[in-house]
C-alpha cells in the first residue's frame, strides 16, 4: 500500500469558490493524500453552500477528508439550529443570517448541520514519524497539547502587543499545524536542523489573502489567491519574533503560489 501524506488546509470561512480551486489543484499536487480542514469552515464568506458541495464531491470521488473544530463551528451550528429548517434568520446577526440564507437557498441547512456536528467532534488530527498535530488555534505554551483546555486550543490569540504563542512553544508535542490567526504568508517555524515545529497557515482567504495548504511530510505549502475583497493591508499581517525563541523562520521560501 502507498504511503499517504496529509494536506492540511487553512481557514476556509465560506470561501467555497477558492476551496473548489484548491481541491482541483490538489488532484495533481496531492493525489493520494488525505485532507484535513483546520476549522472555521462556513462563517463570514460568501459561498458556504459551495464549501459543502465541494467537500461532498471530493468525498464522492474517494478522497478522505477530515475536520478539526474551529471557534466558528459552534457559532454556525447554533445559528443553523436557531433558524430551523425554513432558514428563519430574523433573530440572527447579519453575517450569520447571510450564511443561513445562502444555505437555505441551496437547500443545504441539514447538510450544514451534519457537517458542523462532524467538525465539532474532533479537536485534533495528527500522526507520527515525525509526530504532528493539526489544531485550530494553538496550545498554551506553558501547558502543552495534553493540558491545554479545548476552548484555548480553538481560540488562543495574542493581544495586540503580545507575541504569538508559537515563539514560546517548547516543541515537546512535535510539529503543530494551526490556523485562526490571519497572516500575510504562511509562517513555518523551524528547529536549528531545519525540521518544522510550527506551521501557521491561515492566510486570510476571506479577507482577500490566500487559501493555503501545507503538505505535512513533504513540508511544502501551496497558496491559492483569494477572490475576496482585500480588507487588511496584508503585508503587515506578520508575527513578530520573540527574543530568545529557539525557533527560526527559514529565509528560503519552500512554498508555491498559484496565481490565477
Ligand atoms: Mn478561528
Amino acid at each position: 500500500m502507498k504511503m499517504l501524506d496529509t494536506v492540511v488546509i487553512g481557514d476556509v470561512h465560506g470561501c467555497g469558490e477558492e476551496l473548489g480551486r484548491m481541491f482541483a489543484r490538489l488532484r495533481t499536487w496531492a493525489r493520494d493524500c488525505q485532507i484535513v480542514l483546520i476549522g472555521d469552515l462556513l462563517t463570514k464568506g460568501p459561498r458556504p453552500d459551495l464549501v459543502i458541495e465541494h467537500i461532498h464531491a471530493e468525498r464522492d470521488a474517494g478522497r478522505r477528508i477530515r475536520f478539526v473544530c474551529g471557534n466558528h463551528e459552534q457559532r454556525a451550528l447554533a445559528a443553523l439550529r436557531r433558524a430551523g429548517p425554513d432558514g428563519d434568520t430574523t433573530r440572527l446577526p447579519p453575517k450569520l443570517a447571510a450564511m443561513v440564507e445562502c444555505l437555505a437557498e441551496a437547500d443545504m441547512i441539514e447538510d450544514a448541520i451534519v457537517l458542523m456536528r462532524e467538525a465539532m467532534s474532533c479537536m485534533r488530527v495528527g500522526g507520527r514519524n515525525p509526530r504532528w498535530s493539526a489544531i485550530h488555534a494553538g496550545v498554551d505554551p506553558d501547558l502543552g497539547l495534553a493540558a491545554t483546555p479545548r476552548s484555548v486550543m480553538m481560540s488562543i490569540k495574542a493581544a495586540p502587543n503580545e507575541s504569538d504563542w508559537w515563539w514560546r512553544y517548547s516543541g515537546q508535542d512535535g510539529l503543530l499545524i494551526v490556523g485562526h490567526k490571519p497572516l500575510s504568508r504562511p509562517l513555518i517555524l523551524r528547529r536549528e536542523d531545519g525540521r518544522p515545529v510550527v506551521a501557521a497557515i491561515d492566510t486570510g482567504c476571506v479577507y482577500g489573502g490566500y487559501l493555503t495548504a501545507y503538505k505535512v511530510h513533504a513540508d511544502k505549502t501551496l497558496m491559492i489567491r483569494s477572490r475576496q475583497r482585500r480588507q487588511y493591508n496584508f503585508q503587515r499581517r506578520v508575527s513578530r519574533r520573540e527574543p530568545g525563541s529557539a525557533w527560526r523562520v527559514a529565509a528560503a521560501a519552500r512554498g508555491r503560489t498559484l496565481v490565477r
